[in-house]
């Protein structure tokens, strides 16, 4: 039996619009919520302000210039041997508000230049439809508790289904749909701590994909249509029973949109909750159905990390939602930034996930955001980076060849530096290339190689044999 990476295999790599295009006014773009947050204490961006504070700095306004350089930077993609590229198309460009009729033409072209610029060196693009870039202008409908957000993105992922068909094949709906549940201010724009609210945006976000789904098979039966999660995968700190029931009910808080976009229905944990809690599903007629004709056709998440759960866990993490969880592994290693370094875990994750939908699966965020530096000669040395990402490629790899698990692609985070999102900074770097920006957004925009750039080639060009 064949080892090793499938032939076709979709190396590539992962950016989202609002961390690196920049230009956000430009062209008839609108405001996303994305444009209006900056990083708050510790950070985090936290509530989404309705205007633009003139004294502050946004990441996202200028970002990498991406807007500007995605020929050039698409070309360093291709120098690589990229066999994928998996970018978002910002909403704001194509309907600056939201809710417009008609789409902004000057929007769409700039995207049909970089989905061409793609195609030209035969690199499949990855189109995320939604990537936490929410139009400001939908904010006045109370954003994704309004169920005529619904409409609007579906009047929107049809015009980009109709207007790419034939050129985009692979889509995302929503990037990491479960961060609604840990981050609504940046997963769908809404500011409420009611659960009601956020369960409400959350059922409509999910009905959204599930339509698109069934609009992408509609308009082109080659459109295959993929849900994202956030990975939070959690071990119980203790053999203690109450611990494994802790770590459960974390990976449940997170695991029912796969379950309803992966099974077609709420699951039974999740309704029971909702009946404890006097949560109602705003349902319309017809919406169970659509929930279950709109599966996906395949599972894409990020691995960054997992986490640890129990009565015992540390508070490093902030817990979500009062579960105790934190990054405090004492048999793992920590970035930069104090995210948990567990190579294994992701081997865990992919026969977890594997075991749960039996659907196909694609890792489409991986990457360590470090601290760079360009030593005299101009170098950036980031043995670290090749460390972190060659220990994860062994155990997908081990996935593939012991486990069985159909694995498709993986698309590591950040190819090019951008900004991060938890804490708009450049400096959390997760780049092959290095560009000269810092966290105020200043800089020669200049893009260089790091080691990690030549190493990454060799892998793809040996499709993953070579580490
Ligand atoms: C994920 C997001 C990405 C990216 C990534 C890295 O949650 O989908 O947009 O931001 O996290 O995290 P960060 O940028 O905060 O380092």
């Amino acid at each position: 039996m064949k080892q090793g990476f499938p032939e076709g295999f979709l190396w590539g790599g992962a950016t989202a619009a609002n961390q690196c295009e920049g230009a956000y006014k430009e062209d008839g773009k609108g405001l996303s919520t994305a444009d209006v947050m900056t990083a708050g204490e510790k950070g985090v961006p936290r509530e989404i302000t309705k205007r633009i504070d003139e004294s502050k700095y946004y990441p996202s306004h200028q970002a990498i210039d991406h807007y500007h350089h995605f020929k050039e930077d698409i070309a360093l993609f291709a120098e690589m041997g990229f066999k994928c590229y998996r970018f978002s198309i910002n909403w704001t460009r194509i309907f600056p508000n939201g809710h417009e009729a008609e789409p902004n033409e000057l929007g769409l072209k700039h995207y049909d230049d970089v989905i061409d610029t793609c195609l030209q060196y035969g690199i499949e693009p990855l189109v995320t439809i939604s990537h936490f870039e929410t139009p400001l202008g939908l904010l006045q409908y109370n954003s994704w508790q309004n169920r005529r957000v619904v409409d609007f993105f579906l009047n929107y992922a049809e015009t980009l289904l109709k207007r790419y068909k034939g050129k985009v094949k692979y889509w995302i709906t929503f990037n990491e749909i479960n961060v609604m549940s840990t981050k609504p201010w940046m997963a769908g724009g809404i500011e409420s701590n009611d659960e009601q609210d956020t369960m409400t945006a959350a059922f409509h976000q999910l009905l959204a994909s599930a339509k698109t789904v069934q609009m992408a098979h509609e308009i082109d039966p080659q459109n295959k249509v993929g849900m994202m999660y956030a990975g939070h995968i959690a071990y119980p700190n203790s053999p203690d029973p109450e611990d494994m029931q802790m770590t459960m009910d974390f990976m449940h808080k997170m695991l029912f949109y796969c379950d309803v976009q992966c099974r077609g229905y709420y699951p039974a944990y999740k309704l029971k909750e909702f009946e404890r809690k006097g949560i109602e599903l705003p349902l319309h007629a017809g919406d169970l159905e659509d929930l279950k004709n709109g599966t996906v056709d395949f599972l894409s998440y990020s691995y960054y990390l997992t986490h640890v759960v129990g009565k015992e866990t540390s508070l490093d993490f902030q817990g979500l939602n009062g579960v105790k969880t934190g990054y405090t592994n004492p048999s793992l290693d920590k970035s930069d930034w104090g995210w948990a370094i567990d190579p294994k875990g992701l081997r865990y994750s992919l026969n977890y996930l594997y075991d749960r939908y039996q659907l196909p699966l694609m890792i489409v965020e991986n990457g360590l955001g470090a601290i760079d530096t360009i030593d005299e000669n101009g170098d950036i040395h980031d043995s670290y980076r090749i460390d972190y990402l060659k220990e994860h490629i062994r155990e997908m790899k081990k996935a593939i060849d012991i486990d069985g698990i159909p694995l498709i692609g993986y698309t590591s985070w950040g190819p090019i530096d951008i900004i991060s999102a938890s804490t708009g900074e450049m400096s959390k770097r997760y780049g092959f290339i290095y560009v000269d920006v810092d966290d105020n957004g200043n800089g020669s925009f200049k893009r260089m190689k790091k080691d990690s750039f030549y190493w990454y080639k060799k892998v793809i060009e040996s499709n993953g044999e070579v580490l």
